[in-house]
């Protein structure tokens, strides 16, 4: 008589999740390696450009207002704990229905499950990667088989080395387990009355746990510090703050200049493999590299930067010296077609946005490279960047690869979301000192109060303060601008005679004598509005 055949899964299904988030962490811990020694992008940078084109402006918004710099790297975690999340669940597919069942039967050659194991992982890997390649990153926007991904590797070759190693875990965690004696026997006659002696099954759950336990603390400590290198190169924090004691410089050195992207790591150009070529809808197509750039007739100009997401008295905002190219030159060695109405930048990081014809001729449109008498530094667009004095930070592309003259409306990467393509900036004004909730001790001495404000190309007339919270205004005194297109320094003297709290108003007028809008709006879509306020509390004299 032989035994009756018992198939069963010796791994159960809460197991099957856990150990399919373990093999998530090996494979992510590896997919940051490679992020960050091969410049390979991390899955969730992928997927963060679709989640910021799902949600719709106004929400998107909001978020970023409530979170600030936090907003982007919350994003970034989410979907890291989604990724490990997922492995859980391809773990529960592999375990439960890929691999197929063990048996009891003591059969020569062995049908399973260690030859079928290893290759069925390696098959499973490679068919979780081919559905990433084939359906998902084409559903993301990055590509078939990953094409529009930024990188200097082969994204399909390393990511398919990473998902092969997630398969591999998967095998190779069910053989140790075998190994050590820590799978449960099949049930059935066979094995009846000798395999299972009272408390081996909760020893052997013990055991199991603890060696998955130390799998999973060791694996996740490499992911943590992977993650903090990667913390050093990711960009989903605004480094800048404002001053808090006085006002700013009027030059915002480079180090102190805000910084925004649509990135959570922003690229790195290799000047020596990078072009910028100049095409589209012209006669004479033509591409340039550094030196060629860098060689050409350069003018100098200061232009204030704001982003449209910055609030009423909000930080992201700078001032800079730039230095490049008019675009207009560029534009007449190419020799545009008629009928373009518009011209459009691509960037190495797959941003893109445009301007219209008339503002891209204007004399004050540049193609700089250098700012504050530097080379562009990584964050700010190194080689090359757009600056469009009087149209919102969005307009001013940064890692430009491609300027290209178009016949069509073309609506850029934020355009899609709802914010304004026209992005001319609202007249806003600041107080940058007193610091807002300060206290002030009363003193003989007048309190100097100050900021900036900022109308894009129209420049500023006027700037009026209130101490009152706007029921009485007086005029501010204006520094002289740098330029036409930047911020202008206003400062009033202050002398407080009571104790008490007070609110501080500023509006400005800009240079064509239209006072600046009252009413508050959001940022989104056209740029916030509202005058800037402050709190500051006057102490009692001490007598
Ligand atoms: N290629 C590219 N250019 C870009 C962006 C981007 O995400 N990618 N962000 C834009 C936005 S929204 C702003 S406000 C400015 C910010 O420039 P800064 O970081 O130098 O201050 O860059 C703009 N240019
Ligand atoms: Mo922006």
């Amino acid at each position: 008589m032989t035994a009756p055949v018992v198939r069963y899964r010796p791994i159960g299904r809460h197991e099957a999740f856990w150990l399919g988030v373990l093999a998530a962490l090996d494979f992510t811990a590896l997919m940051f390696a490679a992020r960050i020694a091969l410049d390979a992008p991390a899955l969730p940078e992928l997927f963060v450009d679709l989640v910021t084109r799902l949600m719709p402006g106004p929400v998107f918004s909001a978020l970023l207002d409530a979170l600030g710099g936090n907003a982007k790297r919350l994003l970034f975690y989410a979907l890291l704990a989604g990724q490990l999340g997922a492995g859980g669940l391809l773990g529960m597919l592999y375990y439960r229905v890929w691999q197929p069942p063990k048996t009891s039967q003591v059969v020569w050659p062995p049908p399973t499950p260690v030859r079928w194991g290893l290759s069925g992982g390696l098959v499973y890997a490679t068919a979780i990667w081919l559905v990433l390649m084939a359906a998902v990153l084409p559903l993301v926007g990055k590509g078939f088989f990953g094409a529009d991904v930024v990188t200097s590797v082969s994204y399909p070759l390393v990511t398919w080395l990473e998902i092969l190693t997630f398969g591999y875990a998967l095998f190779a965690f069910d053989e140790l387990k075998d190994r050590m004696g820590l799978n449960p026997r099949p049930p059935g006659p066979l094995f009846a009355g000798v395999d299972e002696p009272a408390g081996s099954r909760g020893r052997r759950r013990m055991l199991a746990a603890m060696v998955w336990g130390a799998a999973t603390v060791t694996a996740g400590a490499i992911l943590g510090f992977l993650l903090s290198q990667y913390e050093t190169i990711a960009t989903y924090t605004d480094t800048s703050r404002r001053r808090s004691d006085g006002l700013l410089p009027e030059v915002t050195p480079v180090a102190g200049f805000y910084h925004v992207s649509k990135n959570i790591v922003d690229p790195t150009v290799n000047v020596a493999a990078w072009a910028l070529a100049v095409g589209g809808l012209v006669e004479a197509p033509f591409t340039l590299r550094y030196a060629d750039l860098t060689s050409l007739p350069a003018v100098q100009q200061y232009t204030t930067l704001q982003c449209i997401s910055n609030g009423v008295g909000g930080d992201l905002m700078g001032n800079a010296e730039w230095k490049g190219v008019p675009l207009r030159a560029l534009l007449e060695q190419a020799r545009l077609k008629p009928g373009v109405v518009k011209i459009v930048f691509k960037c190495a990081d797959g941003y893109a946005d445009s301007i219209p014809l008339a503002k891209a001729l204007a004399p004050e449109t540049l193609v700089v490279y250098e700012m504050n008498g530097e080379p562009l530094t990584p964050p700010h667009g190194f080689p090359t960047r757009i600056i469009v004095p009087g149209l919102y930070g969005m307009k001013n592309a940064k890692w430009v690869t491609a300027i290209h003259a178009v016949d069509t409306d073309f609506q850029g990467y934020w355009q899609e979301q709802g914010w304004s393509d026209v992005a001319r900036y609202q007249t806003a004004a600041r107080i940058d000192t007193p610091n807002r909730g300060a206290t002030i001790a009363p003193s003989l001495d007048a309190t100097l109060v100050g900021g900036v404000a900022f109308a894009g190309d129209r420049g500023i007339s006027r700037v009026e303060v209130s101490f009152d919270s706007g029921v009485t205004w007086q005029p501010a005194g204006l520094k002289p601008p740098l330029g036409k297109f930047t911020w202008v320094q206003w400062t009033a003297t202050w002398n407080p005679t009571k104790a008490g709290d007070y609110y501080l108003k500023v509006r400005a007028t800009d240079g064509a004598g239209a006072l600046q809008t009252a009413g508050q709006s959001d940022p989104f879509p056209n740029g916030a509005t509202g005058y800037h306020w402050i709190r500051v509390e006057v102490a009692a004299a001490a007598s």
